[in-house]
């Protein structure tokens, strides 16, 4: 069959490459009401790039000519990473204490790229990790490898929704996945009760201008006073360490993601009140912490360190 590869060839690759699981679905068009909905209710803050490119989001074949099919891959970073309890600690997401997801989960996708199209020499495909104006979750969850959890992210079965997305759009059809995921969150609201802002709507839609995520990453200007980031400077894991989904979905190492020590010698200087801009631009380089600048960083720490003194009155 011309422009075909079987999707066994894909996973085994995949697997072999460090990804935790893939599916694959047509290339379609999406119905995107809902993100417009959420953009008329201002629940993307001051994020908007989120209003740009819909016609993309729509229509994602617009990413690359004769596109057949969108895969998606999940990466876990569910590791046994020695947590420190001490909730006057200060904490960066644990997403962020890895070298740059979108550069190691990019890079891993195109050496697959590269070892499909050592046995299918047509075989052409974009790689995106954050980087495209597509929705990953609705097209991780069609394509079969979890459902959306009322926190809004994707939850798999067996790795939680402590998982990173990637997704490459090629010019071959493969096999498709049919068979969506239950959502299985059922009557748990652990993560709608955890959020100390009250984030997560009644219709499970993250308002951002309540998340800490965007408080400490994506706003640019003070954070309100009534946003309390409890202990977090960089990202939040408050809704995700909630879920039961998680508990039991732990990872030994991954072939992708690997820790950056930068970031974790910064933050144990932040922790002993030495805080060094020379650590954060050595840690920065390939971080997620990129995002943000150091003098953002110093109000973060300024802000927690407030929201957690409060706490203990
Ligand atoms: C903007 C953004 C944010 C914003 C807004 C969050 C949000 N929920 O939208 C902020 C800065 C707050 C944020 C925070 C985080 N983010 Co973020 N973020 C994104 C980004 C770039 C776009 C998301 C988006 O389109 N939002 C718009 C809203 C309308 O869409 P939505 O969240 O998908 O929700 C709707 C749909 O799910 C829909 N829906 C539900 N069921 C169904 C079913 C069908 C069939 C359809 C059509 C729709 C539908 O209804 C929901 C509400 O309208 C994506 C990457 C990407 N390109 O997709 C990463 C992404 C969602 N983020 C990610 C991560 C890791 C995080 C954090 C965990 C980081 C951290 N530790 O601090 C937090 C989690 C906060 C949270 N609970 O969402 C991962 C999530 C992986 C996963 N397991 O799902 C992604 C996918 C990046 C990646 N490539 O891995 N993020």
């Amino acid at each position: 069959m011309e422009n075909y590869i079987a999707f066994d060839t894909i996973k085994s690759l995949a697997l072999k490459a460090g990804f935790q699981d893939c599916g694959a679905i047509e290339i379609k068009k999406f119905d995107i009401s809902f993100l417009k909905n959420w953009i008329d209710r201002g629940y993307n803050a001051d994020m908007q790039y989120l209003e740009r490119y819909i016609d993309i989001r729509e229509n994602p074949s617009l990413l690359l000519e004769n596109s057949k099919s969108l895969i998606s891959f999940i990466v876990s970073y569910n590791i046994e990473l020695p947590d420190n309890k001490d909730d006057n600690m200060l904490k960066f997401a644990s997403y962020s204490l890895f070298n740059d997801y979108h550069k190691a989960i990019k890079q891993a996708l195109y050496e697959l790229i590269h070892c499909i199209q050592d046995i299918y020499p047509n075989f052409k495909a974009v790689a995106f990790v954050d980087s495209a104006p597509i929705l990953e979750k609705v097209i991780t969850k069609e394509a079969g490898l979890g459902w959306i959890g009322k926190n809004s992210l994707l939850i798999n079965k067996t790795f939680g929704s402590k998982i990173l997305i990637g997704e490459i759009i090629t010019n071959f059809s493969t096999d498709y996945s049919n068979e969506l995921e239950k959502d299985l969150c059922e009557d748990c609201n652990n993560c709608i009760n955890s959020c100390p802002n009250k984030s997560i709507q009644k219709d499970c839609t993250i308002n951002s201008n309540l998340c800490n995520s965007y408080q400490t990453i994506e706003n640019k200007n003070n954070i309100p006073e009534n946003i309390n980031l409890k202990n977090y400077i960089f990202g939040c894991d408050i809704c995700i360490n909630s879920c039961p989904w998680n508990s039991k979905t732990k990872i030994k190492e991954s072939k992708i993601l690997s820790l950056n020590s930068k970031t974790i010698e910064l933050l144990e200087r932040i922790n002993d009140n030495q805080i060094e801009k020379s650590l954060f631009n050595q840690a920065k380089k390939n971080s997620p912490l990129e995002r943000i600048k150091f003098d953002k960083l110093l109000s973060n720490i300024e802000k927690a360190k407030t929201n957690t003194a409060n706490s203990n009155l």
